[in-house]
């Protein structure tokens, strides 16, 4: 039986920079059970999934897809079942909200949670074909009966030995057509071949606004040895030009990130470059461990700074952080000679012209290399969701509406209207970029000419009130 692993193409601005690592586990656990498995990404193929599946006829077509794709994901189910395909839809949006798709005609089955052994569970029922039977044994799994009543099985544990799985199937991504991570601070390289790698799964923090649905809050980390051992196989056999660590939070545990460090420094690792994409935690760092980082290859950091006003990030953000450990942190990056990212958010609950001001302000005193300024997006299933649904007023129309990297402020608040929200949003984008420095390091990159259309769009998109 042959499964097509699928994800829709996002509309967003960044969205051919990284494979998708969750389809990437996926298919890794189907191969290693000895299923023929390919991936298909509407974000770099040149080919619609119709003209593929006319090419090529799969049994299954499993569907990847987040809040905001979750249109394209059921407009790509209803391709696969033309096709005569089975189908099976998973990923953030399925785990949060599974009876909403499986009421649709093309939605056969949703996988919640971490699938690496649902998915693998579901193919060999497939292939027994008894039914009832046996969808009612496979946790995670909903399926619809004969009557088609939908059925929810008992979730799935977190897996909790991530050293148990297969290595994500990286010989599946067509890495030559996606780009280098961070195109924004490093220029487009479209020759670059950037593999992502995951070292833990989860998070203990709370933070309002983020959304956990499938990492969960226990954090669960892979052992040094098998981490390296994915890393030289990304490097040696995969040819990596970069890496970008996506953990929800790698540095947890100090004492592990270190010894990593010193892991990726002793196995001669540290001359390819790597990132932490999603930023780091800077409650858990010390200046040793940037001196380490920096020594291990990695060249850029990122952190949640959030808010520049006390009782947004204590009280509504709820970061667990202090502003002395975030300028700690950038101070200690810095000294380390690493580059810097600060990610901010605009738009909480209660927020004002002058808590906003006052996070424009912090991003302009931390000064990292890259700001990235966004607008608060409620996902459901987040505390920011329900505070949004008990008080606030959302304006997104639909679920495509509420892309993180959207211009739009997604709903008002008592005292608070999404116009102000999207005026200090790009009076942020304004106030950091149009400085002197900026400007000159903006105009004497080489990036800038050789992608001239490109950045004059992010330009008015950025810095552009409408
Ligand atoms: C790396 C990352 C990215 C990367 C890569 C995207 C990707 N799809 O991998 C980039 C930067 C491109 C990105 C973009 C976006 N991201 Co993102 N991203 C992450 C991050 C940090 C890690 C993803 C990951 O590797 N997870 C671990 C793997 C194991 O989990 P997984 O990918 O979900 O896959 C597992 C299960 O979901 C399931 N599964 C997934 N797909 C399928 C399909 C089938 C058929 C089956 C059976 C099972 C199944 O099985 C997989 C293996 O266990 C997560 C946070 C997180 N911890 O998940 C956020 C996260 C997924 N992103 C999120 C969002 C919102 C986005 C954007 C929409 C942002 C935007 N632009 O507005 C885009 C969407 C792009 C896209 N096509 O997915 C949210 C999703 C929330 C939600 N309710 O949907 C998350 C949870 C972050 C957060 N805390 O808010 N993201
Ligand atoms: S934003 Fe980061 S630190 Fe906060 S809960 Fe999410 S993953 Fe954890």
């Amino acid at each position: 039986m042959k499964i097509l692993l699928v994800s829709p193409e996002a509309r967003v601005w960044n969205s051919r920079t990284h494979i998708h690592n969750g389809l990437g586990y996926l298919a890794g656990a189907l191969l290693a059970a000895g299923y023929e498995t390919d991936i298909y990404d509407g974000a770099v193929e040149d080919e619609s999934l119709d003209a593929r599946l006319t090419r090529e006829p799969f049994d299954v077509i499993g569907i990847s897809s987040p809040t905001p794709l979750i249109n394209e994901a059921w407009q790509y189910a209803r391709t696969a079942k033309q096709h005569g395909a089975t189908t099976i839809l998973g990923g953030p949006h399925l785990t949060l909200m599974p009876d909403e798709s499986m009421q649709k005609a093309e939605v056969d089955f949703v996988a919640r949670g971490e699938a690496e052994y649902t998915i693998v569970e579901f193919m060999q029922a497939l292939g027994r074909g008894d039914g009832a039977a046996e969808w009612s044994k496979i946790l995670g799994l909903s399926w619809k009966d004969a009557q088609g009543k939908v059925r929810h099985n008992l979730d799935r544990p977190l897996s909790s030995d991530l050293d148990a799985l297969p290595f994500p199937a990286y010989q599946l991504f067509k890495i030559d057509r996606y780009t280098n991570l961070q195109p924004l601070t490093d220029g487009l390289d479209p020759h670059a071949r950037s593999y992502t790698i995951l070292t833990s799964r989860g998070c203990p923090y709370k933070c309002t606004y983020c959304s956990k649905p499938i990492t969960g809050d226990t954090w669960r980390a892979r052992s040094v040895e098998n981490v390296i051992r994915e890393w030289k196989m990304l490097v040696h056999d995969l040819g990596a030009t970069e890496i970008g660590v996506t953990d929800d939070i790698w540095n947890l545990n100090l004492k592990r990130a270190k010894e990593l460090c010193q892991a990726l420094i002793d196995n001669g690792l540290n001359k390819t470059p790597w990132v932490t994409v999603h930023g780091m935690k800077v409650n858990h760092t010390d200046a040793e461990l940037f001196q380490l980082m920096k020594r291990a290859g990695c060249k850029r950091v990122g952190f949640g700074v959030e808010s520049g006003d006390e009782q947004i990030l204590k009280n509504v953000v709820k970061k667990s952080q202090t502003f002395d450990q975030v300028r700690a942190a950038f101070k200690n990056a810095k000294a380390a000679r690493l580059q810097t990212m600060g990610f901010f958010i605009y738009g909480m609950p209660g927020e004002t012209a002058a808590t906003m001001d006052k996070t424009t302000e912090l991003a302009l005193e931390l000064d990292p290399d890259l700001a990235h300024f966004m607008i608060a997006s409620p996902y459901p299933g987040t505390a920011l969701w329900e505070t949004v649904q008990r008080n606030g007023k959302l304006h997104a129309q639909g679920w495509s509406d509420l892309a993180i990297q959207s211009d739009h402020a997604h709903f008002d608040f008592p005292g608070m209207d999404n116009k102000l929200v999207e005026q200090k949003w790009h009076e942020a984008y304004r106030r950091f970029y149009f400085r002197p420095k900026r400007l000159w390091k903006r105009l004497t990159s080489v990036d800038t000419w050789r992608n001239l259309p490109e950045r004059v769009r992010d330009a008015q998109r950025f810095f552009v009130t409408k």
